[in-house]
């Protein structure tokens, strides 16, 4: 350990640590543009320079390497007159206006010209936009006027994400963020997941904004608006109203969307719970081929299908591995499809007539329910996926102070909440809830005889990939629901099933060239891929900023709400067994679902 003194402070750290994180121990903040908790340094930005005793140069705190014992200011008259040139020269280069900009007051330049005193343009700034704004991607809008070059949203698609469909070009006052051959957003290899927008500190990118369409056809009387709310908002949108990450706001959300004009509001778990009996049911059908050799050899390991940035990655740059993929759709488009039939015939409306809209985590999901594939109810199947952001500022529009508003339950006939459902949002959630009923429908014990409280704990967590080995040690009888599939499960019995969990595509890059090489990845039966940085609470469209301990407080609040419900099996669903009965006859992996609930993915 090095001991260091910062602004009189001391500490001790590890030899190699910067400056910043020495700072950061001690609970001083250094202003930065383009240090980010979850990035590599780049020392681009030159806002974060302090005074290094001994050394001639203000130094970058971001990349400086503490070696030996050094003594550090990180505030004096020379220091507040760099940072505030930076900034001004930045400004000089910085069309935005901040009254129509999506990040007013939620913007680190902004933030930071505050901070110092900026109250002039002092070498003036551009009158009109250089750049044309790219609206190509289904789900982010790119406007480059607003951009300050500190390529945090490089490399998060470089570094995080492993696409690298943004790069920098030129150097000096030409240097620009630009896309291969400078083609528009919507034209390169980009896979919608937002990460990029999550780490920009202004407002250069942001999500495809749909709330002007909802509100026009909430005020249409026509319509019959319902929207179905994903696992991972719930515990995030407190954050946009000034609450502490990881405050969960589900019942208050559910009264805040009524009040907005939505004829319902149904909870998302319920067709995450259908997403687990029809993936289960998939895997225990590839797990009968491979275990009693039948042919054709199934494509295992089976990976999950429900992030849509996840499924682009994996078109675009493993498409040979296609057939691995479940063909389940994901919890978002089954329940548009269950929405425009079932729901429609049940409630005696034209499916015409109703708009089906879903509250995501996620701008990915634009991009997803826009896709040819999702039209199986015989309309499109989901209308709009609007983000939390989106959510919060219509909530914010509608005069409403979300924190305050009252509890109200999820609209039937999907009302009951579940705890699998919920656990979909954090990454090796997904994993643990097919594995909840896996566990219980083969071996026809309880989840609870071999982990306390039904908590797959192995599973969960926040390294990047993790491999876990669920032993089979005796099967039972197969329930009535898998009966048209199996006449016992005898060909499981002492079986070990090997599952992987992998969160960030940069991660999934290293599971699929691991199970391509034979590695230990190639062994597995089940793997769950999310495309984003934690899984869907750590999405594009969750409140700005993200770091590792958002997301971990965002997950706290997720294993909670899974803790406090009465159902925390998907199969024990009263609703998802009711549509079996009433709607999907032939049971899980049937023809009906089948038509409704699966589709196929193309290079
Ligand atoms: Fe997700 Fe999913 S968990 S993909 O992260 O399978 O976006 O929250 O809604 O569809 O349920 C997102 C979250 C979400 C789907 C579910």
């Amino acid at each position: 350990l090095v001991p260091v003194t910062i602004d009189g402070l001391e500490v001790e750290v590890p030899a190699g640590t910067t400056i910043l994180a020495a700072a950061r121990r001690l609970g001083l903040r250094i202003p930065s543009l383009c240090a980010h908790p979850d990035l590599r340094a780049a020392g681009v930005c030159r806002v974060c320079m302090v005074e290094v005793k001994g050394q001639r140069t203000l130094q970058p705190a971001c990349t400086f390497p503490i070696e030996r014992p050094i003594e550090i200011t990180t505030s004096s008259p020379a220091i507040r007159k760099a940072r505030r040139h930076v900034i001004d020269l930045l400004l000089a280069n910085h069309y935005g206006d901040c009254n129509t900009c999506k990040r007013n007051n939620n913007c680190e330049l902004q933030a930071l010209a505050h901070e110092y005193g900026v109250d002039s343009f002092r070498f003036g700034t551009p009158s009109a936009p250089k750049h044309a704004i790219d609206r190509s991607s289904p789900s982010i809008v790119r406007d480059m006027n607003k951009c300050v070059l500190c390529r945090r949203c490089v490399r998060t698609c470089l570094e995080n994400q492993d696409v690298a469909c943004l790069a920098i070009q030129d150097r000096g006052a030409k240097s620009k963020v630009t896309t291969f051959g400078d083609k528009p957003l919507g034209a390169v290899a980009c896979i919608n997941c937002g990460q990029c927008l999550n780490r920009c500190p202004t407002g250069a990118l942001t999500e495809v904004d749909q709330t002007d369409d909802l509100w026009s056809v909430l005020d249409d009387p026509t319509k019959h608006v319902v929207i179905q709310t994903a696992p991972a908002p719930r515990a995030a949108i407190g954050e946009g109203f000034g609450l502490e990450p990881g405050t969960p706001m589900t019942f208050q959300m559910n009264t805040a969307i009524k009040r907005l004009g939505f004829d319902a509001v149904f909870d998302t778990n319920f067709s995450a719970d259908l997403t687990i009996l029809e993936e289960g049911t998939e895997l225990l059908l590839r797990l009968h081929q491979a275990l009693t050799g039948k042919d054709p050899a199934p494509a295992l390991p089976q990976l999950t299908s429900c992030s849509p940035g996840w499924i682009k990655y994996i078109e675009h740059f493993y498409p040979d591995q296609l057939p691995l993929l479940s063909s389940a759709k994901s919890p978002q488009q089954m329940f548009g499809a269950v929405i425009k039939t079932y729901y429609a015939k049940l409630k005696g409306i034209d499916p015409r007539d109703i708009v089906s809209v879903a509250l995501m985590p996620c701008v990915a999901k634009k991009f997803e329910c826009s896709r040819p594939e999702m039209n199986d109810s015989g309309f499109r199947d989901v209308d709009y996926a609007v983000t939390t952001r989106e959510l919060t500022k219509m909530i914010r529009e509608a005069g409403l102070n979300l924190p305050q508003l009252p509890k109200s339950d999820f609209d039937d006939p999907f009302e009951t909440p579940s705890g699998s459902g919920v656990i979909f949002a954090a990454t090796g959630g997904v994993m643990e809830a097919a594995l909840r009923t896996v566990i219980e429908i083969v071996t026809g014990k309880k989840v609870e005889d071999f982990y306390d409280h039904a908590d797959i704990v192995p599973v969960r967590g926040f390294e990047g990939v993790r491999l876990v080995e669920i032993p089979i040690p005796e099967v039972g009888p197969v329930p009535d629901l898998l009966q048209r599939h199996f006449s016992d499960f005898e060909w499981l019995k002492g079986a070990t099933l090997r599952v992987g969990v992998a969160h960030g595509t940069g991660n999934a890059r290293k599971v699929l060239d691991d199970i391509k090489a034979g590695g230990p990845f190639s062994t597995c039966h089940f793997i769950e891929l999310m495309a984003c940085s934690g899984g869907c609470l750590g999405g594009g469209g969750q409140p700005i900023p993200t770091s590792p301990e958002i997301r971990a407080k965002r997950a706290q609040a997720i294993y909670g709400e899974d803790a406090s419900y009465v159902v925390r099996k998907s199969h024990e669903n009263p609703q998802v067994l009711k549509i079996y009965n009433e709607f999907l006859e032939d049971g899980p992996c049937g023809h009906k679902s089948h038509d409704l609930l699966h589709t196929s993915y193309t290079p």
